[in-house]
């Protein structure tokens, strides 16, 4: 479908003009990237700081006079990052990190037949190159990972659909390792379902995703509305296109790549025999014993399914995408199960339909255009996440009383304001969802999924901006804030945790049944001491400013969650993290939500162990430094190099337990102002995020937001220590 395209050896220099691309910023936060064509569109809209940061292109933003101390160097920060505001108030960015995802957008748009821009084309090619792996050319689960045949065989794939040459030297590489590696056979669940689609690898060669698990009766603890909810989601449309066997109409390229992602003769597989194939550098929860009786029992089912049994599962996974793509307005929850339902979709309405059109127009939503080139996004954005961390930070620090900074403030405002959900989803009960009115969400209120940490962080914010600074409108009434109390209370766990998006719906045991390999634990929600903690320290917050709403139920709500957050210390004092690398991540959260409830270094062994914990991990030059393997190993694992954002992490929990001596804190602000560009900001160090314990993901906003957050707190709290010594 894509003709062959000739492209340079290397993706060092851009396949296409970066001065003509620019990112459109509307509707509650959206942002899809356009290729303006002519000089006239080019004059007619100027490429933006945004724009250019963004692209990697110089943004030509004046070099600051020198700080000469932690305020100073938080406010240059602030000087260059303010130029990185969207004109809606948010702050844009990129959310790459996943090499599994930009193969779901190539496979998905090639068998759905929906095309791509000639530019989008070339550098989503220009993206995969320079991505590959400098020692073997391979693709690993994410940026920073080891070459692994879920990212090989799938990556190398796209590489193909897309127009480039088998013999080109990048895929004569990523070939050589992918045969290396055992092939496409050995690739696991999620990559061998995508091949399967593809038609490069036969459907009897995976493990059965019956679709009429959603027919079960749903007091069934295995009913999937139990399962987490991203599993759930993707699992919904995988079930349908497992049901229908879906495959692309074989052509050249499929007869080729047939040839290509294998070793042997792809026509003399024993493909029942690959199911449970998977190739070691990929492997990082092996199935239970049980996870494969159940599959010799599902296989042995799919022999003898009836058909009209089939039919009518099939039809209630149909159900189940259109009202998930309706709920979202087709952004649906996540990357993967947007383009599984847009095959889905165009496999029932075909390519006229209405859903395959509103699909392509947010399919842009999840393209963004790096440095390196484009990119399949983490989500729709982190629009709600970056825009609460630096506004908080901002306040905390009292940049937000500058003069300069105002009308960024008074816009970010705006921003949150309109990101609230003030209803529930059009299908609320009937798709599962938990309730959405007053919660805010991790990207955009189009999107509509409570986050619990988010709502939290959403509602600190704008409790921040407009209780605290006496030049911010009260845009968000009490009422809306209190709706937010509420969701937050709808998501408290028996043990007084909080998990993601809702309440642990279905018991532990359901992890013995997680397919998906290279993943852990993904089949149901638990808590994670990073969401609890957000709530307790908005809701903490939140019963300061208004003592009078459900006071007893925040009470006990909090007692509950610091009961959670004491036993989910570790016996060495640190709290395992699970969205950010890793112990310094969780530490950051927890120490502050310990403080807003009264526990100190001073006055809490909890909050005492974890000082002692974090500076026992502090280097020689004042950083910390763990690498996103913790988050594999719930231990902590060292990286090579101490990073400035985790520092500023590690140094903001001591200063909230009230850490009483200066020179940790010290050292670690010397680190963060040295490692300050002349315009006022930092240059890119190692990932940030994680889920699922093994996929690392960007938090490119976060070398702004905590390092001004972290200057500027330390700047009054050192000189506090100072004036309290005798
Ligand atoms: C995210 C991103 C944000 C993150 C936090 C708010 C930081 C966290 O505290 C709660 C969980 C949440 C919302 C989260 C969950 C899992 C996500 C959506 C992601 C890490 C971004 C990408 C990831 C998603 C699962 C990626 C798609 C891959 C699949 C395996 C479906």
């Amino acid at each position: 479908m894509y003709h062959p395209v000739t492209v340079p050896d290397s993706g060092e220099h851009p396949f296409t003009d970066y001065s003509r691309w620019r990112l459109l910023v509307n509707d509650g936060g959206r942002h899809t990237w356009h290729y303006l064509k002519t000089d006239e569109e080019c004059a007619k809209w100027p490429q933006t700081s945004v724009d250019k940061f963004w692209l990697g292109l110089p943004t030509d933003l004046p070099e600051l006079p020198r700080a000469t101390n932690a305020y100073e160097a938080a406010r240059n920060g602030y000087k260059f990052y303010k130029n990185l505001q969207a004109h809606d108030g948010h702050w844009p960015g990129e959310y790459g990190g996943p090499m599994f995802l930009l193969p779901g957008l190539v496979i998905g748009s090639y068998v759905s037949g929906m095309t791509f821009k000639e530019e989008e084309r070339l550098e989503l090619i220009r993206y995969l190159f320079n991505r590959a792996h400098p020692e073997d050319g391979g693709w690993g689960i994410h940026v920073e990972g080891h070459s692994t045949v879920f990212g090989t065989g799938l990556n190398y794939a796209a590489l193909r659909i897309l127009g480039v040459d088998a013999e080109h030297p990048v895929c004569v590489r990523a070939r050589a390792t992918l045969h290396k590696l055992g092939g496409a056979c050995a690739i696991p669940a999620w990559g061998k379902f995508w091949l399967s689609i593809l038609n490069v690898y036969e459907w009897e060669g995976n493990n059965p995703i019956p679709p009429e698990l959603w027919l079960l009766p749903e007091w069934l603890p295995v009913h999937p509305h139990r399962w987490w909810i991203h599993t759930r989601t993707v699992y919904v449309p995988m079930s349908y296109l497992y049901g229908v066997r879906f495959k692309a109409e074989e052509n050249d390229l499929i007869l080729s790549l047939r040839e290509e992602l294998y070793p042997e003769n792809y026509y003399s597989i024993n493909w029942p025999a690959q199911r449970n194939n998977v190739c070691k550098a990929d492997l990082y929860a092996p199935h239970t014993a049980v996870f494969d009786a159940v599959n010799v029992v599902l296989s042995t089912y799919e022999l003898c399914s009836l058909p009209p049994l089939r039919r009518k599962a099939v039809d209630r996974a149909y159900e189940l995408i259109v009202l998930e793509d309706e709920n979202t307005s087709y952004q649906t929850l996540g990357p993967v199960s947007k383009m599984m339902n847009l095959i889905a979709r165009v496999h029932r309405e075909g390519t006229d339909s209405f859903a395959f059109k509103e699909h392509a127009k947010k399919r842009q939503d999840f393209m963004w255009i790096g440095a390196e080139g484009m990119m399949m996004c983490g989500t729709n954005g982190s629009q709600l996440w970056d825009t609460g961390f630096i506004t908080q930070a901002l306040v905390e620090t009292g940049l937000a009383d500058l003069e300069e900074n105002k009308e960024s403030l008074l816009k970010a405002l705006e921003w949150l304001d309109d990101a609230q959900m003030q209803s529930d989803p059009i299908h609320y009960k009937t798709s599962f969802r938990h309730t959405t009115k007053g919660a805010w969400g991790f990207s955009t209120k189009e999107q509509g999924y409570t986050v619990s940490d988010c709502t939290g962080e959403g509602l600190k914010a704008v409790i921040y901006l407009q209780e605290h600074l006496d030049f911010t409108p009260k845009l968000v009434s009490k009422r809306r804030m209190c709706d937010a109390v509420d969701v937050m209370l709808t998501l408290q766990n028996p043990d007084g945790g909080f998990a993601s998006y809702e309440l642990v719906r279905g018991p532990r045991w359901l992890e013995w049944l997680n397919p998906a390999e290279v993943f852990g634990d993904i089949m149901i929600e638990y808590c994670y001491p990073e969401c609890t903690t957000s709530v307790i320290t908005s809701l903490s917050i939140f019963r300061k400013h208004y003592p009078d709403y459900r006071a007893a139920d925040i009470e006990r709500t909090l007692k509950g969650a610091i009961d959670y957050l004491h036993k989910a210390q570790t016996p060495e004092g640190g709290w395992v993290g699970s969205w950010g690398i890793c112990f310094t991540y969780a530490a950051f959260f927890a120490l502050e939500s310990l403080s807003l409830v009264g526990e100190t270094y001073e006055t809490s062994p909890y909050s005492r162990k974890a000082c002692e914990f974090l500076l026992g991990k502090q280097r020689a030059d004042g950083g910390w430094g763990e690498s996103y393997k913790s988050c594999e190993q719930v231990t902590w694992i060292e990286h090579e190099n101490s990073q400035m954002v985790q520092t500023c992490w590690a140094a903001m929990a001591l200063m909230y337990a009230r850490y009483p001596h200066a020179e940790p804190i010290e050292r670690a602000v010397k680190l963060v102002m040295e490692r300050q560009l002349p315009d006022g900001s930092w240059p890119q160090e190692a990932i940030e995020g994680v889920f699922n314990k093994t996929c690392a993901i960007a938090y490119p906003n976060f070398k702004f937001s905590f390092p001004i957050w972290m200057l500027g707190k330390a700047h009054v709290y050192l000189q506090e220590l100072k004036a309290a010594k005798p």
